[in-house]
Protein backbone atom coordinates (compact mmCIF):
# COMPACT_ATOMS: atom_id res chain seq x y z
CA UNK A 1 0.00 0.00 0.00
CA UNK A 2 1.41 3.20 -0.92
CA UNK A 3 1.99 5.74 1.45
CA UNK A 4 -0.60 8.84 1.24
CA UNK A 5 0.28 10.63 4.55
CA UNK A 6 4.02 11.44 5.40
CA UNK A 7 3.80 11.54 9.26
CA UNK A 8 5.90 14.04 10.85
CA UNK A 9 7.82 13.21 13.98
CA UNK A 10 6.24 13.32 17.31
CA UNK A 11 8.90 16.32 18.89
CA UNK A 12 9.13 17.83 15.47
CA UNK A 13 5.27 18.51 15.96
CA UNK A 14 5.53 19.67 19.16
CA UNK A 15 8.88 21.95 18.40
CA UNK A 16 6.95 23.75 15.33
CA UNK A 17 3.57 24.37 17.79
CA UNK A 18 1.77 24.79 14.13
CA UNK A 19 -1.30 22.47 15.35
CA UNK A 20 -3.95 24.73 15.64
CA UNK A 21 -7.49 23.17 17.27
CA UNK A 22 -10.66 24.67 16.37
CA UNK A 23 -12.65 25.84 19.49
CA UNK A 24 -16.31 24.41 19.34
CA UNK A 25 -16.92 21.29 17.62
CA UNK A 26 -17.04 21.61 13.60
CA UNK A 27 -18.28 19.03 11.65
CA UNK A 28 -16.26 17.63 8.41
CA UNK A 29 -16.83 15.11 6.23
CA UNK A 30 -14.12 13.35 4.85
CA UNK A 31 -14.72 11.69 1.38
CA UNK A 32 -11.83 8.95 0.14
CA UNK A 33 -12.12 5.47 -1.18
CA UNK A 34 -8.73 4.92 0.73
CA UNK A 35 -9.86 2.89 4.08
CA UNK A 36 -6.03 3.38 5.64
CA UNK A 37 -6.27 6.60 4.77
CA UNK A 38 -9.82 7.77 5.60
CA UNK A 39 -9.19 6.09 8.98
CA UNK A 40 -5.85 7.94 9.76
CA UNK A 41 -7.73 11.39 9.17
CA UNK A 42 -10.73 10.62 11.07
CA UNK A 43 -8.56 9.42 13.93
CA UNK A 44 -6.07 12.60 14.04
CA UNK A 45 -9.00 14.94 13.30
CA UNK A 46 -11.28 14.26 16.33
CA UNK A 47 -7.98 14.59 18.34
CA UNK A 48 -8.08 17.93 17.07
CA UNK A 49 -11.44 18.82 18.16
CA UNK A 50 -13.58 18.16 15.27
CA UNK A 51 -16.52 15.97 14.72
CA UNK A 52 -15.80 14.23 11.61
CA UNK A 53 -18.10 11.48 9.00
CA UNK A 54 -16.80 9.35 6.41
CA UNK A 55 -18.14 8.52 3.14
CA UNK A 56 -15.70 5.50 0.60
CA UNK A 57 -18.09 6.55 -1.97
CA UNK A 58 -20.06 9.33 -4.03
CA UNK A 59 -23.17 7.65 -3.69
CA UNK A 60 -22.98 7.37 0.34
CA UNK A 61 -20.95 11.04 0.56
CA UNK A 62 -24.96 12.40 -1.13
CA UNK A 63 -26.37 10.42 1.82
CA UNK A 64 -24.69 12.11 4.56
CA UNK A 65 -24.78 15.40 2.93
CA UNK A 66 -28.83 15.30 2.79
CA UNK A 67 -29.09 14.29 6.15
CA UNK A 68 -26.11 16.59 8.08
CA UNK A 69 -24.86 20.24 8.01
CA UNK A 70 -21.19 19.84 7.44
CA UNK A 71 -18.86 23.11 8.06
CA UNK A 72 -16.65 21.52 5.85
CA UNK A 73 -15.81 19.15 3.06
CA UNK A 74 -12.34 16.65 1.57
CA UNK A 75 -13.64 15.11 -1.54
CA UNK A 76 -11.08 12.45 -3.13
CA UNK A 77 -10.87 12.74 -7.00
CA UNK A 78 -10.39 9.14 -8.41
CA UNK A 79 -12.70 6.74 -6.89
CA UNK A 80 -15.31 4.22 -7.99
CA UNK A 81 -17.44 4.03 -9.45
CA UNK A 82 -18.37 7.41 -9.63
CA UNK A 83 -15.58 10.03 -9.31
CA UNK A 84 -15.17 12.75 -7.33
CA UNK A 85 -16.30 15.10 -10.17
CA UNK A 86 -19.27 13.28 -10.13
CA UNK A 87 -20.00 15.40 -6.15
CA UNK A 88 -19.05 18.53 -7.57
CA UNK A 89 -22.35 18.80 -9.33
CA UNK A 90 -24.88 17.62 -6.70
CA UNK A 91 -23.42 20.35 -4.35
CA UNK A 92 -23.44 22.70 -6.87
CA UNK A 93 -27.63 22.39 -7.35
CA UNK A 94 -28.45 22.48 -3.63
CA UNK A 95 -28.69 26.03 -2.15
CA UNK A 96 -27.85 24.78 1.27
CA UNK A 97 -24.73 23.03 -0.05
CA UNK A 98 -23.53 25.61 -2.51
CA UNK A 99 -21.46 27.27 -0.23
CA UNK A 100 -19.52 24.01 2.29
CA UNK A 101 -16.18 24.76 2.19
CA UNK A 102 -14.46 21.67 0.35
CA UNK A 103 -11.08 21.05 -0.07
CA UNK A 104 -10.27 18.27 -2.98
CA UNK A 105 -7.45 16.15 -1.70
CA UNK A 106 -6.03 14.00 -4.31
CA UNK A 107 -3.41 11.60 -5.62
CA UNK A 108 -3.83 13.57 -8.91
CA UNK A 109 -1.08 16.37 -9.23
CA UNK A 110 -1.53 17.75 -12.68
CA UNK A 111 -2.38 21.38 -13.30
CA UNK A 112 -5.49 20.45 -15.04
CA UNK A 113 -7.17 18.57 -12.30
CA UNK A 114 -6.27 21.80 -10.41
CA UNK A 115 -7.67 24.07 -12.52
CA UNK A 116 -10.85 22.27 -12.91
CA UNK A 117 -11.55 21.63 -9.45
CA UNK A 118 -11.07 25.65 -8.84
CA UNK A 119 -13.54 26.33 -11.29
CA UNK A 120 -15.99 24.03 -10.21
CA UNK A 121 -15.79 25.44 -6.60
CA UNK A 122 -13.09 23.86 -5.01
CA UNK A 123 -11.74 25.99 -1.74
CA UNK A 124 -8.36 24.37 -2.18
CA UNK A 125 -6.44 21.58 -3.82
CA UNK A 126 -4.09 19.42 -1.68
CA UNK A 127 -1.75 16.55 -3.06
CA UNK A 128 -1.19 13.40 -1.71
CA UNK A 129 1.14 12.06 0.05
CA UNK A 130 0.72 15.39 2.02
CA UNK A 131 1.37 16.03 5.71
CA UNK A 132 -1.33 15.97 8.48
CA UNK A 133 -0.22 19.16 9.74
CA UNK A 134 -0.50 20.86 6.59
CA UNK A 135 -4.14 20.06 5.79
CA UNK A 136 -5.11 20.59 9.11
CA UNK A 137 -3.91 24.12 8.92
CA UNK A 138 -5.87 24.36 5.86
CA UNK A 139 -9.02 23.46 7.12
CA UNK A 140 -8.50 25.46 10.44
CA UNK A 141 -8.14 28.52 8.08
CA UNK A 142 -11.01 28.14 5.52
CA UNK A 143 -13.52 27.09 8.38
CA UNK A 144 -12.52 30.36 10.87
CA UNK A 145 -13.01 32.47 7.61
CA UNK A 146 -16.08 30.93 6.65
CA UNK A 147 -17.32 31.97 10.65
CA UNK A 148 -16.26 34.79 10.54
CA UNK A 149 -17.62 35.94 7.10
CA UNK A 150 -21.15 34.18 8.01
CA UNK A 151 -20.81 36.23 11.26
CA UNK A 152 -20.74 39.84 9.32
CA UNK A 153 -23.30 38.67 6.90
CA UNK A 154 -25.43 38.18 10.06
CA UNK A 155 -24.97 40.98 12.53
CA UNK A 156 -25.48 44.96 11.33
CA UNK A 157 -22.50 47.16 11.38
CA UNK A 158 -23.98 49.78 14.00
CA UNK A 159 -25.04 48.06 16.70
CA UNK A 160 -23.41 43.97 16.53
CA UNK A 161 -26.83 42.44 17.23
CA UNK A 162 -28.44 40.12 14.62
CA UNK A 163 -29.44 41.96 10.98
CA UNK A 164 -33.17 41.51 9.58
CA UNK A 165 -31.64 38.91 6.89
CA UNK A 166 -31.19 36.43 9.96
CA UNK A 167 -34.34 37.17 11.42
CA UNK A 168 -36.04 35.74 8.27
CA UNK A 169 -33.57 32.78 8.55
CA UNK A 170 -33.84 31.82 12.20
CA UNK A 171 -37.27 32.88 12.72
CA UNK A 172 -37.90 29.61 10.59
CA UNK A 173 -35.62 27.27 12.83
CA UNK A 174 -37.71 28.87 15.94
CA UNK A 175 -40.72 28.31 14.35
CA UNK A 176 -40.04 24.39 13.20
CA UNK A 177 -38.49 23.57 17.05
CA UNK A 178 -41.62 24.84 19.04
CA UNK A 179 -44.13 22.69 16.52
CA UNK A 180 -41.92 19.69 17.15
CA UNK A 181 -41.20 20.21 20.63
CA UNK A 182 -44.36 22.37 21.93
CA UNK A 183 -43.79 25.61 23.93
CA UNK A 184 -44.29 29.01 24.05
CA UNK A 185 -42.35 31.41 22.15
CA UNK A 186 -42.92 35.57 21.82
CA UNK A 187 -41.84 38.05 19.74
CA UNK A 188 -41.21 41.57 20.94
CA UNK A 189 -41.32 44.93 18.59
CA UNK A 190 -39.80 47.35 20.36
CA UNK A 191 -39.35 51.71 18.26
CA UNK A 192 -37.57 54.33 20.38
CA UNK A 193 -39.75 56.70 20.99
CA UNK A 194 -39.17 60.52 19.57
CA UNK A 195 -36.15 59.22 17.58
CA UNK A 196 -36.10 61.72 15.27
CA UNK A 197 -35.88 64.43 17.85
CA UNK A 198 -32.40 63.03 18.95
CA UNK A 199 -31.32 62.84 15.52
CA UNK A 200 -32.52 66.41 14.93
CA UNK A 201 -31.45 68.38 18.23
CA UNK A 202 -27.88 66.44 19.04
CA UNK A 203 -26.50 65.10 15.20
CA UNK A 204 -26.67 61.29 13.74
CA UNK A 205 -23.62 60.66 15.66
CA UNK A 206 -25.84 61.11 18.62
CA UNK A 207 -28.49 59.16 17.21
CA UNK A 208 -26.42 56.19 16.47
CA UNK A 209 -25.07 56.25 19.90
CA UNK A 210 -28.56 55.89 21.52
CA UNK A 211 -28.90 52.99 19.14
CA UNK A 212 -25.45 51.15 20.20
CA UNK A 213 -27.11 51.77 23.86
CA UNK A 214 -30.49 50.26 23.45
CA UNK A 215 -28.52 47.17 21.81
CA UNK A 216 -26.29 47.04 24.22
CA UNK A 217 -29.51 46.92 26.86
CA UNK A 218 -31.24 44.70 25.04
CA UNK A 219 -28.40 42.38 24.22
CA UNK A 220 -27.40 42.59 28.25
CA UNK A 221 -30.38 42.50 29.89
CA UNK A 222 -32.56 40.05 28.46
CA UNK A 223 -32.06 36.54 28.95
CA UNK A 224 -29.19 34.77 26.83
CA UNK A 225 -31.62 32.89 25.19
CA UNK A 226 -33.10 35.69 23.46
CA UNK A 227 -32.35 36.70 20.42
CA UNK A 228 -32.06 40.42 19.96
CA UNK A 229 -32.14 41.84 15.89
CA UNK A 230 -32.05 45.17 14.57
CA UNK A 231 -34.64 45.60 12.13
CA UNK A 232 -34.85 48.94 10.37
CA UNK A 233 -33.74 52.41 11.60
CA UNK A 234 -34.92 52.29 15.17
CA UNK A 235 -36.53 49.86 15.27
CA UNK A 236 -35.60 46.43 17.01
CA UNK A 237 -37.51 42.93 17.58
CA UNK A 238 -36.68 40.30 20.34
CA UNK A 239 -37.23 37.05 19.76
CA UNK A 240 -38.09 35.28 23.49
CA UNK A 241 -38.08 31.03 23.28
CA UNK A 242 -39.39 29.24 25.98
CA UNK A 243 -41.88 32.64 26.86
CA UNK A 244 -45.35 33.35 26.88
CA UNK A 245 -46.30 37.14 26.04
CA UNK A 246 -47.02 38.27 30.00
CA UNK A 247 -43.72 37.51 31.08
CA UNK A 248 -42.47 38.70 27.37
CA UNK A 249 -44.02 42.00 27.71
CA UNK A 250 -42.93 42.00 31.82
CA UNK A 251 -39.07 41.70 30.99
CA UNK A 252 -39.89 44.63 28.59
CA UNK A 253 -41.27 46.53 31.32
CA UNK A 254 -38.52 45.83 33.69
CA UNK A 255 -35.73 47.46 30.48
CA UNK A 256 -37.73 50.32 30.12
CA UNK A 257 -38.34 50.69 34.00
CA UNK A 258 -33.75 50.55 33.87
CA UNK A 259 -34.32 53.31 30.47
CA UNK A 260 -36.48 55.62 33.16
CA UNK A 261 -34.06 55.60 35.85
CA UNK A 262 -30.38 55.92 33.83
CA UNK A 263 -28.97 57.24 30.40
CA UNK A 264 -29.03 55.18 27.59
CA UNK A 265 -25.89 56.56 26.54
CA UNK A 266 -23.34 59.34 28.49
CA UNK A 267 -21.19 61.09 25.93
CA UNK A 268 -18.61 63.43 26.78
CA UNK A 269 -20.57 64.95 29.87
CA UNK A 270 -23.88 64.42 28.47
CA UNK A 271 -26.08 62.28 29.40
CA UNK A 272 -28.88 61.01 26.58
CA UNK A 273 -32.19 59.40 27.91
CA UNK A 274 -34.92 57.49 25.59
CA UNK A 275 -38.02 55.36 26.14
CA UNK A 276 -39.46 52.73 23.70
CA UNK A 277 -42.69 51.63 23.15
CA UNK A 278 -43.13 47.70 22.16
CA UNK A 279 -45.60 45.25 21.10
CA UNK A 280 -45.12 41.56 22.36
CA UNK A 281 -47.51 38.40 20.50
CA UNK A 282 -47.22 35.18 21.46
CA UNK A 283 -47.03 32.47 18.47
CA UNK A 284 -49.64 30.08 18.53
CA UNK A 285 -50.16 27.01 16.58
CA UNK A 286 -52.89 29.20 13.39
CA UNK A 287 -50.52 32.49 13.02
CA UNK A 288 -48.23 32.21 10.06
CA UNK A 289 -44.83 34.48 10.85
CA UNK A 290 -46.19 36.97 8.86
CA UNK A 291 -49.10 37.33 10.70
CA UNK A 292 -47.10 37.17 13.88
CA UNK A 293 -45.24 39.91 13.26
CA UNK A 294 -48.04 41.73 12.28
CA UNK A 295 -49.42 41.12 15.87
CA UNK A 296 -46.76 42.40 17.44
CA UNK A 297 -46.58 45.26 15.42
CA UNK A 298 -49.71 46.34 15.77
CA UNK A 299 -49.49 46.06 19.13
CA UNK A 300 -46.54 48.56 19.52
CA UNK A 301 -48.37 51.04 17.00
CA UNK A 302 -51.21 51.16 19.47
CA UNK A 303 -48.78 51.56 22.38
CA UNK A 304 -47.58 54.77 19.82
CA UNK A 305 -51.09 56.04 19.77
CA UNK A 306 -52.08 56.02 23.35
CA UNK A 307 -49.07 57.92 24.63
CA UNK A 308 -45.32 55.90 23.85
CA UNK A 309 -43.17 54.91 26.63
CA UNK A 310 -45.02 51.09 27.41
CA UNK A 311 -45.47 47.77 26.52
CA UNK A 312 -48.38 46.23 24.87
CA UNK A 313 -49.74 42.75 23.91
P1 LIG B 1 -42.04 57.66 17.13
O1 LIG B 1 -41.94 58.09 18.56
O2 LIG B 1 -43.43 57.76 16.62
O3 LIG B 1 -41.42 56.33 16.89
O4 LIG B 1 -41.20 58.72 16.28
P2 LIG B 1 -39.71 58.63 15.83
O5 LIG B 1 -39.17 60.00 15.68
O6 LIG B 1 -38.93 57.71 16.69
O7 LIG B 1 -39.87 57.83 14.46
P3 LIG B 1 -39.60 58.16 12.98
O8 LIG B 1 -39.86 56.87 12.26
O9 LIG B 1 -40.34 59.36 12.53
O10 LIG B 1 -38.04 58.48 12.89
C1 LIG B 1 -37.08 57.49 12.87
C2 LIG B 1 -35.76 58.18 12.56
O11 LIG B 1 -34.70 57.25 12.69
C3 LIG B 1 -35.67 58.75 11.20
C4 LIG B 1 -34.28 58.36 10.72
O12 LIG B 1 -33.56 59.48 10.28
C5 LIG B 1 -33.62 57.78 11.94
N1 LIG B 1 -32.66 56.74 11.65
C6 LIG B 1 -32.85 55.60 10.95
N2 LIG B 1 -31.70 54.86 10.92
C7 LIG B 1 -30.76 55.56 11.62
C8 LIG B 1 -29.38 55.33 11.93
O13 LIG B 1 -28.77 54.29 11.57
N3 LIG B 1 -28.74 56.25 12.68
C9 LIG B 1 -29.38 57.38 13.12
N4 LIG B 1 -28.69 58.26 13.84
N5 LIG B 1 -30.66 57.64 12.81
C10 LIG B 1 -31.37 56.74 12.09
MG1 LIG C 1 -9.05 7.53 -4.33
MG1 LIG D 1 -39.86 53.68 13.61
MG1 LIG E 1 -39.53 55.67 16.73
Amino acid sequence: HDVSVIELEVDEQKENGIVQTMGGKRRLLIIDDDDVLRTYLVRRLELDGYKVDEASDVPSAKLLLRQQAYDLITLDLMMYPQSGYELFDFLKEDPTLKWVPLIVLSGRDDLSDKVRCFHLGADDYVTKPFQYEELAARIYGIVKRTKNFEELAFRDPLTAVFNRRYFDHQIQLELERVQRYPSAISLAFIDIDNFKRINDRHGHHTGDLVLQGLAHLLQTRMRSTDLVFRFGGEEFVVVMPGTGAEAAAESLRALLGMAHLQPIVSDEGEDYWITFSAGVSAWHPDLSIDEWILKADQAMYRAKQDGKDRIYI
